[in-house]
């Protein structure tokens, strides 16, 4: 054998880069289902059936394609159940002169494929991953010699570079932004009857793999009754058009709302899709610029979803690989909580946390402010250990991959890296989860009260967070207002705060 061509779970692209000078007379492909993947985090049975299922389509597309496969399933009784042990397993078998793999989505596999290459004495050819639309070196090129790393101009970067939204040097509509109309709620009258999302029943693979993950995982979290996630590039094409048609209109001005049993809102539920890499984020961002250009979507939401793929997505990416592996060792709050158990289990009596948990449980999915400002918030209040966050965040979520959801959750929302990534902390009280949602409305404690048996844990831990933190954020030029506000308050309530943060602290509060 020549080349023995590695794709890895979240590597589906059809025109993947391993693919290229493939020979059929003398290369095959690898490809292998590993236990060590699905509890390496205690994985969500939704996020281990989806990476599964849509391996298996790959396996039998690139096999009617002509490529020889070798395919290592999870219930093959020689399967060993590591990326280490399989591939030791294929190239003693098959004996490749070289190793062909596109950059993994994770430091920690790069460094498992590059060790058993070495061992085994095979080189490993790793080659970039086109399916971005800035490589990691170009990124570093961005980086170099910058004080501080900002979506803002990055994004702008990539607006310029690419032409997209862009009439010649300026932005299409005279502003890079439209935040300030992106911040609408739903009022007390609700959003209505929105449009669901486009569903897929599992079909035979999906079912036998959902099988399968209940089997051999029978203790993981989360539940497949209602898996319907999109597996083959087909149906992300379809869901996709759905977004455009029925969603992308209202995604702008409804992006920071949350309504209780609405799980995906005005949401485009792409994102596992996309980083399976079933659809192309090109593919994406062009559709909705057609979608503006024929008059369908507003610009404000256009915009709005562009910055997120070719802004954020592509910036996080970039972050990832710029700081690994010292990334993950950054406790900039000196933050040592334990995640308090209801985040497995749903079962509190704070009611935002109670339905964002229990929908994550059900679907694998929560949209982006409740990720951000309901379960991240509370962590980051509650000052849980950013291993801890981290370890839950890419476990539970269908779309998880360590280069997404890492830099989302130390830079975004824990503030871990102390600020490489994003200006400030995102906190708050309990009122701004009041004004976002109708959470509150039916929860049993008051999110404008920081102390009392009725007191929202929220409000009494965003005090107690500034109390803890006010000399670190004191002269920070976008919380002065905060801790102003902090400053105001009596030493006998902030006492009283300090108090009932420490009694949370220690009761993890359930039902
Ligand atoms: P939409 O709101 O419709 O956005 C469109 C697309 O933009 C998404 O599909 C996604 O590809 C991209 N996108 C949006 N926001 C981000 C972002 N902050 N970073 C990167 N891409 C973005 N996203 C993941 O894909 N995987 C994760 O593991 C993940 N973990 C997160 C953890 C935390 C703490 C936070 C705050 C965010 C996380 N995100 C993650 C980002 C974001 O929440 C999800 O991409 C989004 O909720 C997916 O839903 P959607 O497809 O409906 O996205
Ligand atoms: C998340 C995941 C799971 C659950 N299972 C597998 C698997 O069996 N085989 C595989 O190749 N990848 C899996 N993945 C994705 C990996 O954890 C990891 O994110 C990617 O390999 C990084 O490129
Ligand atoms: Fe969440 Fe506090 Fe509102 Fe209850 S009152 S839903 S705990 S923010």
């Amino acid at each position: 054998m020549r080349n023995l061509v590695l794709i890895l779970g979240d590597q589906l692209d059809r025109r993947s880069a391993a693919l290229d000078g493939f020979d059929p007379t003398c290369d095959a492909v690898w490809m292998a289902e590993v236990a060590e993947e699905a509890t390496y985090v205690w994985s969500h049975k939704a996020r281990i059936a989806i990476f599964l299922s849509a391996m298996r389509r790959h396996r039998d597309w690139l096999r009617q394609q002509g490529y020889t496969v070798h395919y290592h399933a999870l219930d093959d009784p020689q399967n060993q159940g590591s990326f280490a042990s399989e591939l030791t397993r294929a190239i003693k078998q098959h004996q490749p002169r070289k190793l062909v793999v596109v950059e993994p989505g994770e430091w920690r596999v790069l460094q498992s494929l590059k060790q058993t290459a070495q061992q085994l004495g095979v080189p490993l050819e790793i080659r970039p991953d086109r399916h971005f639309l800035i490589t990691i070196d170009e990124f570093k090129r961005h980086a170099a010699g910058r004080k501080q790393l900002r979506l803002e101009f990055f994004y702008r970067e990539m607006r310029q570079r690419t032409g997209i939204l862009m009439e010649g040097k300026q932005p299409v509509g005279g502003a890079w932004n439209f935040d300030a109309e992106n911040r609408k709620t739903f009022g007390t009258q609700g959003p209505g009857l929105v449009p669901q999302p486009i569903r897929f029943a599992p079909d035979a693979i999906t079912q036998e793999v959902i099988r399968l993950v209940e089997t051999r995982f029978p203790d993981h979290p989360g539940s497949l009754r209602a898996f319907d996630w999109a597996v083959t590039p087909e149906q992300a094409e379809q869901a996709l058009d759905d977004f455009i048609e029925n969603r992308l209109p209202l995604f702008g001005p409804y992006q920071d709302a949350m309504w209780t049993g609405e799980p995906y809102l005005y949401h485009s539920r792409l994102s596992s899709a996309i980083n399976l890499k079933l659809l192309d984020p090109r593919v994406v961002i062009q559709k909705a610029v057609d979608a503006y250009r024929q008059n369908h979507a507003p610009l404000q939401s256009v915009e709005g979803f562009v910055r997120q793929l070719l802004g954020w997505r592509e910036y996080i990416r970039g972050v990832y690989w710029l700081y690994m592996p010292d990334y993950l060792e950054r406790n900039a709050l000196n933050a040592h909580a334990d995640l308090p158990d209801f985040y497995w289990t749903g079962e509190t009596d704070m009611n935002c946390l109670r339905e964002t948990v229990r929908q994550t449980l059900q679907h694998g999915f929560a949209h982006h402010i409740q990720r951000l400002m309901v379960t991240g918030l509370y962590a980051l209040l509650l000052g849980v250990h950013p291993k801890q966050v981290h370890a839950w965040y890419l476990a539970i979520y269908v779309d998880a991959v360590e280069w997404v959801e890492l830099p989302n959750v130390y830079g975004m929302s824990q503030f871990a890296d102390g600020g490489l990534m994003a200006s400030k902390p995102y906190i708050a009280s309990g009122k701004y989860l009041q004004r976002m949602s109708n959470y509150c409305a039916s929860c049993r404690y008051k999110p404008d009260q920081a102390t009392g048996n009725d007191a929202c844990p929220f409000t009494t831990l965003y005090w107690d967070f500034l109390m803890r933190h006010e000399s670190a954020f004191a002269n920070h030029p976008r919380l002065g207002q905060q801790i102003r506000n902090l400053r105001r308050l009596s030493e006998a309530d902030k006492q009283a705060i300090r108090r009932q943060a420490a009694a949370l602290r220690q009761e993890k509060p359930s039902v």
